[in-house]
């Protein structure tokens, strides 16, 4: 336990005898939870405590160790800006960052800023609950630990709670089976082995490749094709690496500068400017260049459908010129929606890979799955295929999935599950009204997965930790969003959704349309992270509007 617990705004008899009484409590140790805890712990001398589910520090990058898996942002921007040390001692080695290596980076941050010693591991939180009375979110965890704070941060991801589908007779598969997100740290030995794979999102475009190149037989389940941009991986020169060294500053102001926070700005042409070669030619560049910089390279893509048709049409063309065998090139060239409209994958060798002869393509919007069997997994043309593992890439319960998880009860004993029956409602996507001194880091309704997230993820740790700052100068106790401050935010966020193309792929998972029964919300706020830096800071400026600060 801490020694420099230092209870705020509570007498520490008010918790549960064997609670530990903190001024805040923040829930998962990633990217958001480690630079949570150095703000309020370092910069504001709080004692603040994170609870892990996990065995170790990393979050996403703890979980996902599936085969391939990489990050999609650039690894000189996929890193903590708020330290010029941090930047200057840790070197990437590729120009997208694999699992390990980000894991690697974290650990050194966590070290580095000595975290660990306020990190409590293998405590996956079970219940949250508001004691009014006592102004303390009292927290359970599953090992039966409790803990009482008076600031509860919720750090755990857009991306963690896993979308197993309920596909009948998995119990009786006489294989094994594994979700990409639920990893085993051990590995999984692929080698002569017949693999299924269901899902086509990111995941099962960077994993499919590098199983297919150790598994005796790889079958891909499609239910929605993909458009994916290759990537374009490869060990970082000296050069570049001196020249970010040296860059940020300029780094950080582009990527403060961009709607999606990335190290690079949106060509500021219409895609119908230019004629039709010079669209292909710039088209061609992006794609040699690789990565998700081809999104940027006419201003309307989003914002278009003629124009938005024209980067598609160039990628499903790239898809039947790399696939050999017509019928495989058609079924992956099928897709249903515009480019970018759900979170475009980037790949390394993801359509070369149906070249194999060890890998098969199943349209299961043609023939679903209908049944797991004991012997793999059969279709509704009566199909069976004969497996000896299944991998899950079957994504997440996005956004709202882990933090309902956490069993969150507000004021007046209010269910987070229960506020959220219709979808997600918060302010800024930080807070929720009937939830005082709840804060959630890339909440529904902020621009977190829309973006390259460390630059999201500081942005609200920084607000998250001045707010704090605020209130104890000021003598307050509590902040809780107001219902009417909400209720213009969500407006703002469908608004914002609308004036793009985006909540025009019925079946994504910003939409929630990934999970049976979920509310269908456009749940990040598209209206770029430039803009909602600026309201963020426009509301503080203003004295908290929206909010209710009380001492
Ligand atoms: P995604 O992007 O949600 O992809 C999941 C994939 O699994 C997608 O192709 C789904 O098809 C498919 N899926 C889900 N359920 C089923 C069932 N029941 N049957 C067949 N296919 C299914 O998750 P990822 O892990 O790839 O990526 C998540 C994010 O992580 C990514 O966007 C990056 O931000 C990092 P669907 O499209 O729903 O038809």
């Amino acid at each position: 336990m801490s020694a420099s617990i230092a209870p705020m705004g509570a007498s520490p008899q008010a918790a549960p005898p064997n609670a530990l009484v903190l001024d805040a409590l923040i829930i998962g140790a990633g990217f958001s939870g480690l630079y949570q805890l150095h703000a309020l712990r370092d910069r504001l001398g709080l004692a603040a405590q994170v609870l892990e589910a996990g065995d170790g520090v990393g979050g996403t990058w703890y979980w996902n160790r599936y085969p391939g898996a990489r990050c999609d942002s650039e690894s000189h921007s996929y890193a903590y800006y708020f330290s010029d040390d941090l930047l200057q001692e840790w070197t990437w080695s590729e120009r997208y960052p694999g699992q390990a290596e980000i894991l690697r980076y974290l650990n050194f941050v966590a070290d580095r800023l000595d975290l660990k010693r306020d990190i409590r591991l293998g405590r996956r939180v079970t219940e949250a609950r508001y004691d009014a009375a006592a102004n303390l979110w009292r927290v359970r965890t599953a090992n039966g630990e409790a803990y009482a704070a008076t600031f509860l941060i919720t750090a755990v991801g857009c991306l963690s709670s896993a979308n197993i589908p309920d596909i009948p007779g998995l119990q009786d598969f006489a294989g094994r089976w594994y979700h990409t997100g639920q990893w085993p740290h051990e590995g999984v030995d692929f080698t002569g082995k017949r693999v299924g794979m269901i899902g086509t999102g990111s995941t099962g475009i960077q994993a499919a490749p590098v199983i297919a190149a150790a598994a005796a037989h790889l079958t891909v389940f499609q239910r929605t094709a993909n458009y994916s941009i290759p990537a374009r991986n490869a060990p970082l020169t000296d050069d570049f690496k001196q020249w970010a060294r040296d860059n940020t500053a300029e780094l950080r102001r582009i990527m403060h500068l961009t709607p999606n926070g990335h190290p690079f700005t949106i060509a500021d042409r219409s895609a119908h400017d230019v004629s039709a070669e010079e669209r292909q030619a710039i088209y061609q560049a992006a794609w040699d260049k690789g990565g998700l910089q081809f999104r940027a390279a006419f201003r309307d893509l989003l914002q278009d459908k003629a124009a938005n048709d024209t980067a598609s049409d160039f990628l499903r063309a790239k898809i039947r010129e790399i696939v050999k065998d017509p019928e495989t090139a058609a079924k992956l060239a099928n897709i249903d929606h515009g480019f970018a409209t759900k979170r475009p994958p980037i790949d390394t060798g993801y359509f070369e890979t149906f070249n194999r002869d060890n890998v098969a393509l199943v349209d299961v919007r043609a023939t679903p799955i209908e049944r797991i069997t004991k012997a793999g997994i059969q279709t509704r043309d009566g199909q069976e295929y004969p497996l000896d593992i299944i991998v899950f890439a079957t994504g997440f319960d996005a956004m709202t999935g882990s933090l309902l998880k956490l069993n969150i009860h507000g004021r007046d004993g209010l269910a987070l599950r229960e506020a959220w029956q219709a979808g997600p409602r918060t302010y800024l996507g930080l807070q929720v009204p009937g939830f005082p001194n709840l804060f959630t880091i890339t909440g529904p309704g902020s621009p977190s997965v829309l973006c390259n997230m460390p630059v999201p993820i500081e942005q609200h740790v920084e607000w998250i930790a001045e707010c704090i700052r605020h209130l104890r100068a000021n003598g307050l106790t509590r902040i809780e969003a107001q219902p009417d401050a909400a209720e213009r935010w969500v407006a703002h966020v469908n608004a914002a959704a609308n004036a793009t193309l985006l909540p025009q792929a019925g079946h994504s998972w910003y939409l929630g349309a990934n999970v049976p029964g979920k509310p269908r919300v456009f749940m990040p706020y598209a209206g770029g992270m430039a803009r909602y830096r600026e309201v963020c800071a426009g509301i503080v400026e203003r004295g908290y509007e929206g909010f209710k600060l009380t001492g």
